[in-house]
């Protein structure tokens, strides 16, 4: 995690030297009302499905699918959201991914990557993505709160990721959303049970999304009896040849 974030840092001053924030802001995107994720999950199935090319803990997931089918094929199947991993280095992400898609697909769209830096906030609105991903174990509680009102500044809802009792401290109540990660960034080992007890130290009425490592319609089927609301999912879909396949289950 370290490794990326560091890395992070300088793909973002790279940006930032080639556009500016005011580019940003003149994108076409930018002025678009966006979509609440908060909302589709509880309307719909409540699954994010994620579009994942690699990743660093499994190497190459699929590298053949293109993202505008396969989104398609999620939305058709009735997902809550699509989560777009735009990091290149580590995931084979790229922002043309959501720009690809935005204007075929009407579901709300989640940017997943490390988010740091105010910057990416903007860039995260001028590609035409609905939420962002807030990852405690690299932000202070400051920057979760920082970075919180800008995005709703900038219309976007949050996920709050945590996967420790430590980083309960992150949660605060404009948060969107609660994402437990049931898998350890540091070590990549999946926990189930963790995350369930995790969620159960949430106030109440937080909106709950249980996150990775699961591989199966019984996995999913756990999850919603522990209470969660909403289920991040990627490898499951991205393994099968023809990713949406997996939804019929
Ligand atoms: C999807 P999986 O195990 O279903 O492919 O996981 C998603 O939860 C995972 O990609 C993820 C992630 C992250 C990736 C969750 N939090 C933070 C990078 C950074």
């Amino acid at each position: 995690l370290d490794q990326i974030v560091q890395r992070k840092k300088e793909e973002i001053n790279d940006s930032k030297s080639k556009t500016s924030v005011e580019v940003l802001k003149n994108s076409a995107f930018f002025e678009r009302k966006t979509l609440s994720l908060k909302k589709s999950i509880k309307i719909k199935s409540g699954i994010i499905a994620e579009f994942k090319r690699k990743s660093p803990s499994k190497g190459i997931i699929n590298d053949k699918a293109s993202p505008l089918e396969v989104a398609s094929a999620y939305e058709n199947f009735g997902a809550s959201g699509i989560s777009i991993l735009t990091d290149k280095d580590f995931f084979g992400g790229s922002f043309d991914d959501i720009l690809n898609i935005r204007k075929q697909i009407s579901i709300p769209i989640l940017r997943k990557d490390f988010m740091i830096d105010e910057y990416q906030f903007y860039e995260a609105k001028s590609i035409g993505a609905d939420a962002v991903l807030l990852i405690a174990a690299c932000l202070s509680p400051s920057q979760v709160q920082e970075f919180t009102d800008l995005s709703h500044k900038l219309g976007l809802e949050v996920i709050l990721e945590i996967h420790t009792e430590e980083e309960l401290e992150h949660y605060h109540s404009k948060i969107d959303m609660v994402g437990i990660n049931n898998r350890n960034l540091k070590d990549f080992k999946v926990d189930l049970q963790h995350s369930v007890h995790l969620k159960n130290q949430l106030p109440k009425d937080a909106l709950s999304i249980a996150e990775s490592g699961m591989y199966s319609v019984e996995d999913f089927k756990y999850m919603k009896e522990k209470g969660f609301d909403g289920f991040l999912m990627g490898e499951y879909f991205m393994k099968n040849e023809q990713p949406a396949k997996a939804f019929e289950k």
